[in-house]
């Protein structure tokens, strides 16, 4: 069990951990199942925790019994932050979404820096500061969660709430490009509002240090043990690097489950006498879906012996489907997946199976252990889950991970996966033949050394260490340059 003494969490999102579903019998909230809420429930329920968020629905009396009900079943309370639709469009469908997401993930083109989003943003944060102030005890420690909240610490100071933490999902960019943001200054001061900021990566941590020098120089960095801190304005701000993870164990037992060895039997069966690679993705331009389709291609051209033995299963969860931006990429890769198919396919066989939908995590994890190469190839990421789920899920030490060098996931599997730039299609395309021909042995080599990480450093020990690392800055009473 998480040791964690005195802390009492609570935990702030833009969007609350619940799905809100409608049937013929009303309406229902359903409790997320990703890997966050799964890490800290046990946490929350521990130590009376509260997490904080926006439903993703307009309140009404209805949905406020229902969460109260919800909270119960929880074991901890959801408390629910309104946004008004102008929020909605400029904070996160703008501000959040259209400036920071694409900026953050290195793509300037996509950038849209708009003044009223940035007012939007500003309120929003405001709002939820406010929310946290009023809804949550006092000693409670705050952790406030990824790029649509950066600011929130920063109004929570205003107010007179300092214990405060934050964690970015999202990569932390190089100097050169974050600076091209209107309001960096801004952004960067609401970061030295926390006592203590997560990034997935040293690579992240090192962008923000770098962006931090040129943009703050009066900012004063030092080391303290392993951390790097920082002192300005007089408020001390520590720096960490946080690779987040998985439930192994849980994820591992499902995949010996009798249901997902079902699932992945059904899946073989579909395509006999192949190898199938699998891919996984939100709907997003940074997950580089069509290159990754184009890759293929070159492979299938270039190495004409993998036809009718390969079968690449695509899935994609739509994801900001109300977007155009998203649509128009959603055409394109319907597109390119007729084009390639039209291509290539011959009797009893097509190269590319693709879904674009949401699966059941038996499904899902079935597709894992049907699947012998998992290509996994973000432009920019700041983790990637899914590459450490299909570690998990390779249970007979059968599988080849093809893993973009820009996914955070690769400063921690770079020791088994085959490692790609996805702007290379060549170097994919070889990638995708040397994965195809590896070794039983080799294979199981690679999984070893990656499982050996994840397991390790599963999401239980991730929360653990954030939490640790935040009471050893509230209980060091004497960090040099105080
Ligand atoms: P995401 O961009 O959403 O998360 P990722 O880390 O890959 O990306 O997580 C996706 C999750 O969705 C995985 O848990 C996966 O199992 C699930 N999923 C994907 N396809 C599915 C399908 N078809 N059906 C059901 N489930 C599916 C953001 C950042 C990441 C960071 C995480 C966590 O962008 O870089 O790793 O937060 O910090």
């Amino acid at each position: 069990m998480i040791e964690i003494k005195r802390l009492k969490p609570t935990i702030v999102s833009n969007r609350l951990p619940i799905k809100i579903e409608s049937d013929e019998t009303g309406r229902h909230v359903i409790p997320g199942t990703g890997g966050l809420v799964t890490a800290l429930a046990p946490v929350l329920r521990d130590h009376q925790g509260i997490w904080i968020g926006w439903p993703g629905a307009p309140i009404d009396q209805e949905l406020k019994y229902l969460l109260r009900t919800e909270s119960r079943r929880f074991g901890f309370e959801l408390r629910m932050v309104d946004l008004t639709p102008e929020e909605i469009a400029g904070f996160y469908r703008g501000f959040a979404n259209e400036a920071l997401w694409p900026l953050f993930h290195d793509l300037l083109d996509r950038c849209n820096f708009d003044v009223s989003d940035w007012r939007e943003y500003q309120s929003a944060n405001r709002k939820f500061a406010l929310a946290v102030k009023n809804d949550s005890p006092r000693d409670n420690f705050i952790w406030i969660h990824d790029y649509h909240l950066i600011l929130t610490g920063h109004y929570l100071r205003e107010l007179g709430t300092t214990d405060t933490a934050f964690f970015l999902h999202i990569p932390f960019p190089p100097k050169d490009i974050f600076i091209k943001l209107p309001w960096r200054r801004q952004i960067m001061e609401g970061f030295l509002a926390y006592k203590l900021i997560g990034f997935q990566t040293e690579r992240d941590r090192r962008n923000f240090i770098s962006c931090l020098r040129y943009l703050l120089p009066e900012a004063r960095i030092s080391h303290h043990r392993k951390f790097p801190f920082i002192c300005y304005k007089g408020q001390t701000t520590r720096l960490g690097a946080f690779p987040i993870s998985i439930d192994f164990r849980g994820f591992y037992n499902l995949s010996r489950s009798r249901e997902v060895a079902e699932a992945a039997w059904f899946f073989h069966e579909r395509f006999p006498n192949q190898k199938i690679m699998v891919g996984v993705d939100r709907l997003d331009y940074t997950k580089g879906i069509p290159r990754r389709l184009l890759a293929f291609e070159n492979c299938l051209v270039r190495y004409p012996e993998l036809r009718r033995k390969i079968t690449l299963v695509q899935l994609v969860v739509p994801s900001r489907t109300e977007v155009p931006e998203y649509q128009a990429m959603k055409k394109r890769i319907d597109e390119l997946v007729g084009r390639i198919n039209g291509r290539f396919t011959e009797q009893g066989w097509a190269p590319i199976h693709y879904i674009f939908g949401t699966l059941s995590r038996v499904e899902l994890f079935g597709v894992y252990r049907a699947s012998e190469i998992a290509l996994i190839t973000p432009l920019k990421d700041g983790m990637n889950l899914v590459a450490k789920e299909y570690c998990a899920a390779c249970i007979d030490d059968r599988g080849t991970l093809i893993l973009s060098e820009f996914a955070g996931a690769a400063e921690e599997l770079k020791n088994g996966a085959l490692i790609v730039n996805p702007y290379d299609i060549e170097e994919v395309a070889d990638a995708i033949k040397a994965a195809f021909d590896m070794p039983f042995d080799e294979q199981k080599r690679r999984l070893a050394l990656m499982r050996a990480t994840v397991s390790k450093y599963h999401i239980f020990r991730w929360v653990e260490q954030f939490l640790d690392s935040f009471k050893f800055d509230n209980e060091t009473a004497e960090l040099p340059g105080h």
